[in-house]
């Protein structure tokens, strides 16, 4: 196979997957915002070829960016910011269905259904060393459904 073939395949893997050689994200998405709404959580698939953790979150979009889990609180779920989440070595942890998301806080503009949000995500391996990955995530219509409703309080 010639190198230009090559270079081409190598072009594409990385476009179509954010890639900082050692964590994946893919298929990161966000719901459009309502109208007064200023944050937002965004879904993804994150695989880290290391056993480390997710322990922070950056992006030009929003004045901070949390890491979200769902808790139940009497008969209610709320999130709750958390300091880090674990990422098994060579396994796909998908932030969505489980309640896990990536929270944009204070949106400096809102989200409209075709945007690309850009995000950066900081992971620490397990010998203490940290790697940061870029992603995008697709803004979805606001009427998009996802197999569980919850309601953001912030
Ligand atoms: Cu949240």
């Amino acid at each position: 196979m010639s190198k230009y073939l090559w270079a081409g395949l190598v072009a594409l893997f990385c476009a179509a997957t954010a890639s900082a050689g050692e964590v994946k994200v893919t298929d990161a998405w966000a719901r459009a915002t309502a109208p007064g709404q200023d944050s937002a959580s965004i879904q993804l698939v994150i695989t880290s070829d290391k056993a480390g953790a997710l322990i922070a979150g950056e992006s030009g979009i929003a004045k901070t960016v949390e890491i979200h889990t769902m808790v139940m609180e009497g008969n209610m779920m709320k999130m709750r910011a958390i300091e880090e989440l674990l990422l098994p070595a060579k396994t796909a942890v998908s932030l969505g269905a489980d309640g896990n998301h990536i929270m944009l806080i204070g949106l400096k503009k809102p989200l409209k259904a075709g945007d690309k949000v850009l995000f950066a995500l900081t992971i620490k391996f397990a010998n203490g060393s940290k790697t940061t990955v870029k992603a995008e995530a697709l803004v979805k219509p606001l009427e998009t459904t996802n197999n569980q409703g919850h309601e953001h309080h912030h």
